[in-house]
């Protein structure tokens, strides 16, 4: 796991260094809570989520008659943990089978390629995966899928037919008949302003949930789609928020996926998402993995602790 804490680490690197750098002088002031603030805001934590953090923070000092700045972070990152384990959560491989994975998402939001990415971290857990090419819109989508269905040596169900819900309908009764474990369903990239797209996600949502109604030897298959996941481009900030309130609004969705946290300086925006939804009573959605790179072992499991020891490091980092 080292590789991947240091992989996290290099990838927060530009969010991390404007919040962690205000450490590096000697006294607690007035003017270090100014800064922290102008950072915290700067990576996307968000205002009201930045608000909370420095009034606990505040208190914390208080309380336990913290005197450095070095303690101040440890508080900080412990904080900023709390909150984020709120997110955490993990995708119930067991809850069915083939338990049944829709991906929706924004243009470019990093989808097929967190699929190519899941699916070698299923094959890892000793999981058989099929992937259903649900992208009909954009010319390469399928082309993209069979590339990341190869070097997995996970086999794609593709349609030459335009039609996403008839390609999804196929590929549950494939995974059915094939005994496999996890279905994974790419979609095409949609703005949620879009609404006949927004319409379509509904209907290949139906698709799914049709497909698992007919019979299959004799069985039925409850409960799909299982996971609808949406995932989001990191580099995006704040904008994030938005399109989760658009998608689940739009389709219910069961959890997120976070790409492209290498290179930005809005990785804050994970402490945002935590506090989503809590007006709604819900809770906030669970984010299930995150990426930081292109690379097949660059999406692993969100961890609190591991992304706000990334995010705030210790001492030395
Ligand atoms: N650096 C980095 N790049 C990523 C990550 N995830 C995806 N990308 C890149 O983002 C670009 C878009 O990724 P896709 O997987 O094609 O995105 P998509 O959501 O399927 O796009 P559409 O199907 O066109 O809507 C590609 O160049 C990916 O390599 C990540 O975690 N880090
Ligand atoms: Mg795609």
């Amino acid at each position: 796991m080292a590789g991947w804490m240091s992989r996290l680490k290099d990838g927060l690197t530009r969010t991390r260094v404007n919040i962690v750098g205000l450490f590096s002088g000697g006294v607690i002031d007035d003017t270090l809570f100014d800064e922290l603030e102008i950072a915290l805001i700067g990576a996307d934590v968000g205002v009201a989520t930045t608000t909370e953090l420095l009034a606990a923070l505040r208190a914390r000092i208080k309380l336990n008659g913290l005197k450095t700045p070095a303690e101040v972070r440890e508080a900080l990152k412990d904080e900023l943990a709390t909150r984020l384990a709120a997110c955490e959560g993990h995708m119930n491989l067991d809850a069915a089978k083939p338990l049944v994975v829709m991906v929706a998402g924004v243009n470019g939001a990093g989808k097929t390629t967190s699929i190519g990415k899941l699916a070698h971290w299923l094959a890892d857990q000793r999981k058989r995966v099929l992937l259903a090419a649900g992208d009909t819109f954009r010319a390469a989508a399928r082309e993209q899928l069979a590339v990341w269905g190869q070097r997995n040596g996970v086999e794609v169900i593709q349609q030459s037919s335009g039609d996403p819900a008839a390609v999804v309908f196929d590929a549950v009764q494939a995974a059915r008949a094939r005994g496999i474990d996890v279905l994974i369903a790419d979609t095409a990239g949609r703005l949620p302003t879009q609404l006949h797209l927004m319409d379509e996600l509904k209907r290949i949502k139906r698709a799914l949930q049709k497909a698992a109604d007919v019979p299959v030897q004799g069985q039925l298959l409850a409960g799909a789609p299982h996971e609808i996941v949406l995932v989001l481009d990191g580099t995006n900030g704040q904008n994030a928020l938005a399109q989760v309130r658009a998608f689940d609004e739009a389709v219910g969705l069961t959890g997120l996926i976070i790409t492209k946290l290498d290179g930005t300086a809005k990785g804050g925006v994970l402490a945002a998402l935590a506090r989503e939804r809590r007006s709604a009573g819900k809770g906030p959605l669970p984010i299930l993995f995150i990426g930081v790179g292109e690379k097949l072992e660059d999406l692993q499991p969100f961890v609190a602790r591991e992304f706000a020891e990334a995010l705030i490091g210790s001492a030395e980092g």
